[in-house]
Protein backbone atom coordinates (compact mmCIF):
# COMPACT_ATOMS: atom_id res chain seq x y z
CA UNK A 1 0.00 0.00 0.00
CA UNK A 2 1.65 3.30 -1.11
CA UNK A 3 0.75 6.48 0.47
CA UNK A 4 0.26 9.89 -1.81
CA UNK A 5 0.57 12.08 1.37
CA UNK A 6 1.68 11.99 4.58
CA UNK A 7 -1.96 13.09 6.04
CA UNK A 8 -3.39 10.19 3.74
CA UNK A 9 -1.64 7.95 6.13
CA UNK A 10 -4.03 6.41 8.05
CA UNK A 11 -3.76 6.01 12.25
CA UNK A 12 -2.41 3.84 14.37
CA UNK A 13 -3.79 1.25 16.97
CA UNK A 14 -2.97 -1.84 17.92
CA UNK A 15 -7.08 -3.22 17.97
CA UNK A 16 -7.25 -7.17 19.02
CA UNK A 17 -9.36 -7.35 15.23
CA UNK A 18 -6.54 -5.63 13.37
CA UNK A 19 -3.33 -5.89 14.43
CA UNK A 20 -1.74 -8.83 15.58
CA UNK A 21 -1.35 -12.03 13.04
CA UNK A 22 -0.22 -14.78 15.18
CA UNK A 23 0.45 -18.66 15.16
CA UNK A 24 0.87 -19.59 18.86
CA UNK A 25 -1.82 -19.68 21.55
CA UNK A 26 0.91 -18.49 24.23
CA UNK A 27 0.60 -14.79 22.51
CA UNK A 28 -3.51 -15.61 22.30
CA UNK A 29 -3.12 -16.08 26.12
CA UNK A 30 -1.59 -12.73 26.79
CA UNK A 31 -4.78 -11.38 25.79
CA UNK A 32 -4.09 -9.25 22.68
CA UNK A 33 -4.78 -11.15 19.56
CA UNK A 34 -8.34 -12.83 18.96
CA UNK A 35 -9.51 -16.15 18.03
CA UNK A 36 -9.46 -16.64 14.29
CA UNK A 37 -6.22 -14.78 13.45
CA UNK A 38 -4.63 -17.99 12.97
CA UNK A 39 -3.36 -17.24 9.29
CA UNK A 40 0.39 -17.27 6.96
CA UNK A 41 1.95 -14.55 7.50
CA UNK A 42 0.64 -11.44 5.67
CA UNK A 43 3.75 -10.49 4.05
CA UNK A 44 3.41 -14.07 2.07
CA UNK A 45 7.09 -15.18 3.02
CA UNK A 46 7.96 -18.23 4.63
CA UNK A 47 9.96 -17.27 7.58
CA UNK A 48 12.22 -19.85 8.43
CA UNK A 49 11.36 -21.53 11.48
CA UNK A 50 13.09 -21.86 14.32
CA UNK A 51 13.01 -24.91 16.21
CA UNK A 52 14.63 -23.75 19.41
CA UNK A 53 13.17 -23.30 23.06
CA UNK A 54 12.17 -19.41 23.40
CA UNK A 55 14.55 -17.32 25.95
CA UNK A 56 12.26 -16.47 28.78
CA UNK A 57 10.35 -13.41 28.68
CA UNK A 58 12.07 -12.06 32.07
CA UNK A 59 15.33 -12.31 29.84
CA UNK A 60 14.48 -11.07 27.01
CA UNK A 61 12.76 -8.19 29.21
CA UNK A 62 15.76 -7.83 32.09
CA UNK A 63 19.12 -8.83 30.08
CA UNK A 64 19.30 -5.50 27.74
CA UNK A 65 22.06 -3.35 26.12
CA UNK A 66 20.46 -0.21 25.51
CA UNK A 67 23.93 1.92 26.68
CA UNK A 68 21.64 5.42 26.37
CA UNK A 69 20.19 4.17 30.22
CA UNK A 70 23.64 2.37 31.01
CA UNK A 71 26.23 -0.09 30.60
CA UNK A 72 25.04 -2.90 32.92
CA UNK A 73 22.12 -5.64 31.67
CA UNK A 74 20.26 -4.67 34.57
CA UNK A 75 20.51 -0.95 33.69
CA UNK A 76 17.64 -0.53 31.04
CA UNK A 77 15.03 -2.43 32.42
CA UNK A 78 15.48 -0.38 35.47
CA UNK A 79 15.89 2.98 34.59
CA UNK A 80 14.21 3.10 30.81
CA UNK A 81 10.58 3.80 32.62
CA UNK A 82 11.95 7.16 32.74
CA UNK A 83 11.65 7.62 28.69
CA UNK A 84 8.52 9.05 27.12
CA UNK A 85 7.06 7.34 24.23
CA UNK A 86 4.36 8.89 23.56
CA UNK A 87 3.83 10.70 21.54
CA UNK A 88 6.77 9.91 18.92
CA UNK A 89 7.87 12.12 16.07
CA UNK A 90 10.20 10.28 13.50
CA UNK A 91 12.24 12.38 10.71
CA UNK A 92 12.91 11.21 7.41
CA UNK A 93 15.23 12.85 5.03
CA UNK A 94 17.48 12.37 2.12
CA UNK A 95 17.31 10.50 -1.41
CA UNK A 96 13.32 9.54 -0.94
CA UNK A 97 10.02 11.46 -2.08
CA UNK A 98 8.20 11.53 0.92
CA UNK A 99 10.69 13.24 3.15
CA UNK A 100 9.42 15.47 6.61
CA UNK A 101 8.44 14.95 10.45
CA UNK A 102 5.46 12.15 10.47
CA UNK A 103 4.49 10.62 13.83
CA UNK A 104 5.05 7.41 14.20
CA UNK A 105 1.38 6.08 14.44
CA UNK A 106 0.71 7.74 10.75
CA UNK A 107 3.87 5.86 9.52
CA UNK A 108 2.53 2.28 10.62
CA UNK A 109 -1.05 2.48 10.56
CA UNK A 110 -2.27 0.04 7.96
CA UNK A 111 0.67 -1.94 8.44
CA UNK A 112 0.28 -5.89 9.45
CA UNK A 113 2.33 -7.00 12.80
CA UNK A 114 3.79 -9.77 12.58
CA UNK A 115 5.00 -12.51 14.70
CA UNK A 116 8.32 -13.13 13.74
CA UNK A 117 10.66 -15.87 16.11
CA UNK A 118 14.37 -15.05 15.54
CA UNK A 119 17.37 -16.10 16.92
CA UNK A 120 19.04 -13.00 18.72
CA UNK A 121 22.78 -13.54 18.60
CA UNK A 122 24.81 -10.38 20.49
CA UNK A 123 28.71 -9.68 19.47
CA UNK A 124 29.52 -10.50 22.59
CA UNK A 125 28.57 -14.03 22.40
CA UNK A 126 25.68 -14.66 23.51
CA UNK A 127 22.08 -15.43 22.22
CA UNK A 128 18.82 -15.38 22.62
CA UNK A 129 15.27 -16.98 20.66
CA UNK A 130 12.64 -13.83 20.82
CA UNK A 131 9.54 -14.00 19.45
CA UNK A 132 9.31 -10.61 18.05
CA UNK A 133 6.04 -8.81 17.30
CA UNK A 134 7.12 -6.71 13.75
CA UNK A 135 6.24 -5.29 10.55
CA UNK A 136 8.39 -5.56 7.85
CA UNK A 137 10.96 -2.93 7.38
CA UNK A 138 10.41 -2.78 3.60
CA UNK A 139 6.90 -2.03 3.85
CA UNK A 140 7.84 1.24 5.46
CA UNK A 141 10.29 2.47 3.42
CA UNK A 142 8.04 2.14 0.49
CA UNK A 143 5.62 4.48 2.19
CA UNK A 144 8.65 7.15 1.80
CA UNK A 145 8.96 6.32 -2.21
CA UNK A 146 12.93 5.96 -1.87
CA UNK A 147 14.52 7.13 -5.15
CA UNK A 148 17.45 5.36 -6.88
CA UNK A 149 20.17 7.12 -5.44
CA UNK A 150 19.11 5.72 -2.27
CA UNK A 151 21.99 2.91 -1.67
CA UNK A 152 22.39 2.70 2.30
CA UNK A 153 19.87 3.58 5.03
CA UNK A 154 20.78 5.09 8.23
CA UNK A 155 19.09 5.34 11.47
CA UNK A 156 19.59 7.27 14.32
CA UNK A 157 18.24 7.05 17.94
CA UNK A 158 16.20 9.49 20.45
CA UNK A 159 19.11 11.77 21.84
CA UNK A 160 17.25 13.01 25.18
CA UNK A 161 19.80 13.14 27.83
CA UNK A 162 16.78 14.54 30.47
CA UNK A 163 15.30 10.71 30.28
CA UNK A 164 18.61 8.35 29.05
CA UNK A 165 20.99 9.37 31.73
CA UNK A 166 23.42 6.97 29.77
CA UNK A 167 23.60 10.19 27.38
CA UNK A 168 25.25 11.81 29.86
CA UNK A 169 27.60 9.84 31.44
CA UNK A 170 30.98 11.68 31.21
CA UNK A 171 32.82 8.79 31.08
CA UNK A 172 30.60 7.65 27.70
CA UNK A 173 32.83 6.62 24.86
CA UNK A 174 30.22 7.13 22.71
CA UNK A 175 29.09 9.83 20.54
CA UNK A 176 25.74 9.89 20.86
CA UNK A 177 22.74 9.74 19.39
CA UNK A 178 23.38 5.87 18.89
CA UNK A 179 23.41 5.31 15.12
CA UNK A 180 23.24 2.75 12.30
CA UNK A 181 22.56 1.85 9.04
CA UNK A 182 22.15 -1.13 6.06
CA UNK A 183 22.67 -1.53 2.65
CA UNK A 184 19.00 -0.73 1.25
CA UNK A 185 19.12 -4.40 -0.27
CA UNK A 186 19.40 -5.32 3.34
CA UNK A 187 16.80 -3.20 4.47
CA UNK A 188 14.20 -4.27 2.11
CA UNK A 189 14.53 -8.61 2.85
CA UNK A 190 11.74 -10.05 3.97
CA UNK A 191 13.50 -10.97 6.88
CA UNK A 192 14.01 -7.32 7.92
CA UNK A 193 11.82 -6.12 10.35
CA UNK A 194 10.99 -2.98 12.70
CA UNK A 195 9.76 -4.51 15.98
CA UNK A 196 7.41 -3.02 17.73
CA UNK A 197 6.34 -5.52 20.13
CA UNK A 198 8.06 -8.84 22.09
CA UNK A 199 6.01 -11.77 23.71
CA UNK A 200 2.49 -10.54 21.90
CA UNK A 201 2.58 -6.94 23.65
CA UNK A 202 3.97 -3.66 23.26
CA UNK A 203 7.90 -3.68 23.13
CA UNK A 204 9.22 -2.49 26.73
CA UNK A 205 10.86 0.76 26.64
CA UNK A 206 14.07 -1.25 27.44
CA UNK A 207 14.40 -3.49 24.24
CA UNK A 208 13.56 -0.06 21.99
CA UNK A 209 9.72 1.10 22.28
CA UNK A 210 8.55 2.34 20.74
CA UNK A 211 10.06 0.96 17.59
CA UNK A 212 13.63 -0.75 16.89
CA UNK A 213 15.28 -2.67 13.77
CA UNK A 214 15.66 -6.26 13.89
CA UNK A 215 18.01 -7.87 11.20
CA UNK A 216 18.11 -11.37 12.76
CA UNK A 217 21.14 -12.28 10.45
CA UNK A 218 23.66 -9.94 11.87
CA UNK A 219 24.89 -9.35 15.51
CA UNK A 220 22.83 -8.02 17.89
CA UNK A 221 24.24 -4.12 17.78
CA UNK A 222 22.94 -3.43 14.29
CA UNK A 223 19.49 -3.43 16.14
CA UNK A 224 19.21 0.01 16.80
CA UNK A 225 16.42 0.98 19.47
CA UNK A 226 14.06 3.71 19.89
CA UNK A 227 14.43 5.34 16.38
CA UNK A 228 13.81 8.87 15.32
CA UNK A 229 15.32 9.17 12.09
CA UNK A 230 15.50 7.67 8.92
CA UNK A 231 17.88 8.65 6.08
CA UNK A 232 18.27 7.31 2.94
CA UNK A 233 21.85 7.81 1.56
CA UNK A 234 24.10 7.52 -1.46
CA UNK A 235 27.36 6.70 0.86
CA UNK A 236 27.38 4.18 3.72
CA UNK A 237 26.72 5.34 6.91
CA UNK A 238 28.77 5.43 9.94
CA UNK A 239 27.34 3.20 12.34
CA UNK A 240 28.59 4.18 16.29
CA UNK A 241 30.44 0.48 17.30
CA UNK A 242 32.34 1.05 14.11
CA UNK A 243 32.97 5.04 14.72
CA UNK A 244 34.49 3.61 18.45
CA UNK A 245 36.37 0.49 17.44
CA UNK A 246 36.68 -0.31 13.46
CA UNK A 247 38.88 -3.29 14.17
CA UNK A 248 36.40 -4.84 16.33
CA UNK A 249 32.85 -4.19 14.88
CA UNK A 250 32.16 -3.65 11.08
CA UNK A 251 29.41 -2.23 9.18
CA UNK A 252 28.08 -4.87 8.06
CA UNK A 253 28.38 -7.55 11.08
CA UNK A 254 27.32 -10.25 9.87
CA UNK A 255 26.92 -13.07 12.30
CA UNK A 256 29.93 -15.74 11.16
CA UNK A 257 31.30 -17.94 13.20
CA UNK A 258 34.46 -18.09 11.08
CA UNK A 259 35.51 -14.33 11.86
CA UNK A 260 36.86 -14.15 15.15
CA UNK A 261 36.49 -10.85 16.98
CA UNK A 262 40.01 -9.77 18.14
CA UNK A 263 39.33 -10.20 21.73
CA UNK A 264 37.62 -13.11 21.76
CA UNK A 265 35.86 -16.23 19.72
CA UNK A 266 32.80 -16.60 17.88
CA UNK A 267 32.39 -19.44 16.92
CA UNK A 268 30.03 -20.44 19.51
CA UNK A 269 28.00 -18.74 21.41
CA UNK A 270 25.61 -18.84 25.16
CA UNK A 271 22.02 -19.61 24.58
CA UNK A 272 20.22 -17.83 27.44
CA UNK A 273 19.82 -18.58 30.16
CA UNK A 274 22.99 -19.74 30.45
CA UNK A 275 24.43 -20.59 33.69
CA UNK A 276 28.32 -21.47 35.39
CA UNK A 277 27.18 -25.20 35.76
CA UNK A 278 24.70 -25.26 32.90
CA UNK A 279 26.65 -22.93 29.81
CA UNK A 280 24.20 -23.92 27.18
CA UNK A 281 27.23 -23.58 24.48
CA UNK A 282 26.24 -23.93 20.99
CA UNK A 283 27.68 -23.40 17.84
CA UNK A 284 27.14 -20.32 16.15
CA UNK A 285 25.64 -20.75 12.41
CA UNK A 286 26.94 -18.73 9.68
CA UNK A 287 24.44 -15.70 9.16
CA UNK A 288 22.77 -17.09 12.68
CA UNK A 289 21.11 -19.27 10.91
CA UNK A 290 19.68 -17.81 8.16
CA UNK A 291 22.24 -18.23 5.24
CA UNK A 292 19.93 -20.01 2.97
CA UNK A 293 17.87 -16.65 2.97
CA UNK A 294 20.40 -13.99 3.09
CA UNK A 295 24.17 -15.51 1.97
CA UNK A 296 23.56 -14.38 -2.08
CA UNK A 297 23.04 -10.36 -1.06
CA UNK A 298 27.11 -10.92 -0.30
CA UNK A 299 28.16 -12.80 -3.13
CA UNK A 300 31.56 -11.72 -4.70
CA UNK A 301 32.58 -10.34 -0.90
CA UNK A 302 35.52 -10.97 1.33
CA UNK A 303 33.37 -11.74 4.68
CA UNK A 304 36.66 -11.52 6.64
CA UNK A 305 37.81 -8.05 5.75
CA UNK A 306 34.21 -6.91 5.54
CA UNK A 307 33.32 -7.72 8.50
N1 LIG B 1 20.14 2.89 20.76
C1 LIG B 1 20.70 1.73 21.06
N2 LIG B 1 20.37 0.64 20.37
C2 LIG B 1 20.94 -0.56 20.66
C3 LIG B 1 21.93 -0.66 21.67
C4 LIG B 1 22.25 0.52 22.40
O1 LIG B 1 23.10 0.53 23.32
N3 LIG B 1 21.62 1.69 22.07
N4 LIG B 1 22.53 -1.89 21.94
C5 LIG B 1 22.54 -2.86 20.83
C6 LIG B 1 23.02 -4.16 21.24
S1 LIG B 1 24.69 -4.33 21.49
C7 LIG B 1 22.21 -5.25 21.34
S2 LIG B 1 22.82 -6.80 21.67
C8 LIG B 1 20.75 -5.10 21.23
C9 LIG B 1 20.07 -5.65 22.47
O2 LIG B 1 18.69 -5.70 22.29
P1 LIG B 1 17.74 -6.25 23.46
O3 LIG B 1 18.14 -5.53 24.70
O4 LIG B 1 16.36 -5.97 23.03
O5 LIG B 1 18.03 -7.72 23.57
O6 LIG B 1 20.34 -3.75 21.04
C10 LIG B 1 21.15 -2.99 20.19
N5 LIG B 1 20.56 -1.69 19.96
MO1 LIG C 1 25.17 -6.61 21.40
Amino acid sequence: MLIKKPEDIPSYEITPESQFINRRQFVKSVGIVSAGMFSPLASGYTVPEVNEPLTPENIVTGYNNFYEFGTEKMDPSEHAHRLTTAPWQVKVSGEAEMTGEFDLEDVIKGLTVEERIYRFRCVEAWSMVVPWMGIPLKDILARFKPNSNARYVEFTTLYRPSEMPGQKALFSSIDWPYVEGLRIDEAMHPLTIIAVGVYGRKLPNQNGSPWRLIVPWKYGFKGIKSIVSIRFTRRQPVNTWKLIAPSEYGFYANVNPAVDHPRWSQASERRLPSTLFSPNRRPTLPFNGYAEQVASLYDGMDLARQY
